[in-house]
């Protein structure tokens, strides 16, 4: 019996487990870590279930290969020989942009997905980079890059601190949080209550966050930038205003609030004018106040507005960078690529719809248009990375169409799924508990600053690939090097550059000093690991990979204290409370006044025993209350006319769906949650609970213009009755 510790992988609380295994490697036991100084023991059903999870008998272990529409198994050399030939006989007929390339959501929580995201983009050289960031937070990043410089500064709400938290389009009870890493969420909204805080939630449902809060308050989907400007108004017409920052556009900002009167904003957002008004007046006087809000004001229409008027209140407030505000975590790891230059959107635009470019990337809304467009720089092949966009992506069943029209797809994926049988080649990364773990992005978001390393638990088997090793042999292919360069020298490539850097950057702790040195001083059995070492040792609090190790339960770093002067980084030196572009866009939203709302609207919702698409595989994290329904207002079913189940209609898709009538949903808006859609899946736990793909009825033609992002929430539907049975 052996007794490991570890950060849960799986969603972004970062949770710390004890597991038990037996001789054999296999987990016995998972139970919360009672010693990390962050999650205190906290785990939930899915961190429990990781064992299962890890042990899936349906994971691939070796490569898989598909000829005349068949699967082979085959070695590593025969696999990378094919992702050699496929990726080459493309960019060879029809150059770099012809390959596309997608990190999805799981790249943010592996070692390798952080360190060879770029390294492989770069030798890729294809403009056409997609990531989940489109399909879920990149308003918060051209909302943070254009108000303070840098799209990596996202304030986070200080809740062990703060007096009044108001949740806008969160719901960290079943979310666990996100871009604010948190464990155990409820004790500490708990713990906000009993020191005397409030917390108050908008949501168009009442969901589990909002019915352990002290208000809830139905919004229709889609209109929160209203409610915040109806507040911002409130806050200039009472004289609300404290801010405690340097910032530009103040006067600018209030008189684009003018016409957004509590009155106004409320005949289109459904929240009374007079709670608009009581909102912002209680955010003004709480002792400290956060504003918190993720993808309910970020997978919609006007997701950077929304995301921008956030950091406006909590700004006009005097909540901004100071305890019980949202603050800026101070990363032991990541700071050093913190670079200073102030950010620039819109770089580049899509081939065929001229979407905009934001952090190097093109919008998951646009890729079916980018492959099924003919003409120069056409998409003729996929590299996918911990993605399943069949079953994420805006209207996922054109993209599957359009991944069985392309001429190459290499997929780096432990599961034959909806989106990786597209693949002429799958490479499968070993099991979690034979890689070893650090959240990079994760701990750049934690609600105290803190850190802690996860070794490697288990061996590889004789033959099998890390799934560093399977990255960087990836991107040596995709720079030329063949199917057989040796990984070594591209991680000694990356870590020269990294010590190079700061070697020559006045005031690092390494400059000036010898590179082949500052190498031969790290430490690490893998590049992650060696990039960990390097990262740490020129991180703030200067760390090392040793010390991590040492300290198994993790290190608690302390609060977070303010630092928004060390991360401003706009050409004016100030906070930019008034962007142009974003300015700009709120003539959309005055435009938006004059097309009648449509009559049902859809919304997603997350669910607590699910993880996106690909947790369903696990018997114990299936069926019960986690089943794929649509909630609506009973008084929508009575209206309609509808029965057990319904037919759910969009722009761009129809479902049949089972209905679940709950009162916790408001009338006009029904909720279906993503991720599911298994019929037909090879993976036979995830096939007998199908569920059906969310993803059919959301339009991949309606983005939010500034970032690009999709709309997941908002989507108008009609709902009809059906005597066929749900498919
Ligand atoms: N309608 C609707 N759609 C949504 C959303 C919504 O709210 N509503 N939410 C969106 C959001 S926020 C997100 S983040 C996206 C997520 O969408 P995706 O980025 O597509 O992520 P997942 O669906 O989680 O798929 C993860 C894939 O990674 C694989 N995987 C798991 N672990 C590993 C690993 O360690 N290494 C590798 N290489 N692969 C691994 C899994 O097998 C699976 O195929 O979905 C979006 N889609
Ligand atoms: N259990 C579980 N945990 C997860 C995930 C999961 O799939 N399952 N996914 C992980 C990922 S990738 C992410 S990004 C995070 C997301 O974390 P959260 O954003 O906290 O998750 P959601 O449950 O999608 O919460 C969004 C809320 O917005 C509401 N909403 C919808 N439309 C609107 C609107 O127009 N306005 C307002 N105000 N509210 C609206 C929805 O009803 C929902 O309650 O969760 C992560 N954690
Ligand atoms: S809350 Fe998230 S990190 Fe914590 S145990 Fe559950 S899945 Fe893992
Ligand atoms: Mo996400």
């Amino acid at each position: 019996m052996t007794i490991a510790h570890r950060t849960c992988p799986i969603c972004d609380a970062v949770c710390g487990l004890r597991l038990t295994l037996d001789d054999a490697g296999h987990v016995t036991s998972v139970k919360g870590d009672p010693d990390d100084p962050f999650s205190k023991g906290y785990i939930c059903p899915k961190g429990a279930s990781l064992g299962h999870l890890d042990e899936d008998p349906e994971r691939l272990r070796v490569p898989l290969v598909r000829k005349d529409g068949e699967w082979h198994e085959a070695t590593w050399e025969e696999a990378f020989e094919r992702v050699d030939e496929g990726l080459r006989s493309v960019i060879e007929a029809h150059g770099r942009d012809a390959v596309a390339v997608y990190f999805g959501n799981p790249t943010f929580h592996t070692m390798a997905g952080f360190m060879y995201r770029v390294p492989l983009t770069q030798s890729l050289g294809s403009r056409n980079v997609y990531s989940a960031g489109t399909i879920d937070q990149m308003p918060k990043h051209v909302s943070g890059g254009s108000m303070f410089g840098d799209p990596m500064a996202i304030a986070v709400p200080d809740v062990d601190r703060t007096d009044y938290l108001l949740v806008i389009g969160a719901n960290p009870l079943e979310s666990h949080g996100s871009l604010c890493a948190a464990p155990d969420f409820p004790s500490r909204l708990k713990a906000l209550r009993r020191r005397g805080g409030k917390v108050v939630v908008v949501d168009p449902r009442r969901t589990r966050t909002a019915a352990f809060a002290d208000e809830h308050l139905f919004v229709r989907p889609g209109t929160d930038p209203y409610l915040l400007l109806g507040i911002v108004h409130t806050l200039f017409a009472e004289d609300l205003t404290a801010v405690g920052v340097e910032v530009n556009g103040l006067e600018e900002l209030r008189r684009l609030a003018e016409e957004f009167t509590p009155q106004a904003a409320a005949r289109v957002c459904g929240v009374p004018a007079e709670e608009i008004v009581r909102l912002a007046r209680e955010l003004a006087a709480a002792p400290t106040a956060a504003v918190y809000s993720r993808i309910g004001a970020s997978t919609v229409e006007f997701g950077t507005l929304a995301q921008w008027l956030v950091d406006v209140v909590n700004i006009l407030t005097g909540n901004f960078d100071r305890p019980g505000g949202v603050m800026f975590t101070r990363t032991a790891a990541l700071e050093i690529f913190r670079t200073g230059q102030p950010y620039t959107a819109g770089n580049w635009h899509s081939r065929v719809r001229g979407l905009p470019e934001a952090l190097g990337e093109l919008p998951v809304a646009t890729l079916a248009d980018e492959i099924e467009t003919p003409g120069e720089g056409q998409v003729r092949a996929m590299v996918t990375v911990a993605g399943n966009l069949v079953l994420s992506a805006p209207n996922g069943p054109r993209l599957d169409r359009a991944f069985a029209d392309l001429d190459f797809m290499v997929c780096v994926d432990p599961y034959l799924n909806e989106t990786t049988r597209h693949a002429d080649v799958i490479l499968p990364p070993p099991r979690m508990l034979q890689m070893p773990h650090y959240d990079f992005l994760l701990l750049t978001v934690t609600v105290r600053n803190y850190t802690r390393f996860s070794p490697q638990i288990l061996p590889l088997e004789p033959g099998q690939l890390s799934e560093a090793e399977i990255m960087a042999r990836l991107t040596m292919i995709a720079a030329g090097a063949g199917a057989d360069a040796d990984p070594a020298a591209l991680d000694e490539m990356i870590l020269g550059q990294v010590l190079r850097g700061a070697a020559e950057t006045p005031g690092s702790p390494f400059e000036g000093r010898d590179v082949a040195e500052l190498r031969a001083g790290l430490d690490g059995d893998s590049g992650p690991e060696l990039m960990l070492d390097a990262m740490l040792r020129l991180g703030p609090y200067g760390l090392s990979l040793a010390e991590l190790r040492a300290n198994p339960h993790g290190i608690d770093l302390g609060p977070l204290e303010p630092r928004v002067k060390e991360l401003l980084c706009t050409p004016s030196g100030r906070v930019e409370l008034a962007p142009p572009r974003l300015v700009e866009d709120v003539a959309r939203l005055r435009r938006r006044l004059a097309v009648p709302p449509a009559e049902i609207l859809l919304i997603g919702r997350r669910q607590l025993r699910s993880n996106n698409s690909w947790l369903h595989n696990v018997p114990a994290l299936v069926g019960g209350s986690n089943r794929c329904t649509l909630h609506v207002n009973p008084a929508d079913v009575a209206r309609l006319g509808l029965g057990e189940q319904a037919v759910v209609r969009s722009a761009v898709g129809e479902l049949v769906v089972p209905l679940e009538p709950t009162e916790t949903i408001m009338p006009g808006v029904v909720s279906l949650p993503h991720g599911w859609g298994h019929a037909g899946s090879p993976l036979s736990v995830a096939a007998e609970h199908p569920g059906v793909n969310a993803n059919t009825l959301t339009d991949e033609s309606v983005v939010d213009v500034l970032s690009g992002n999709a709309v997941f929430n908002g989507v108008p539907v009609t709902l009809s009755p059906t005597a066929a049975p749900a498919t």
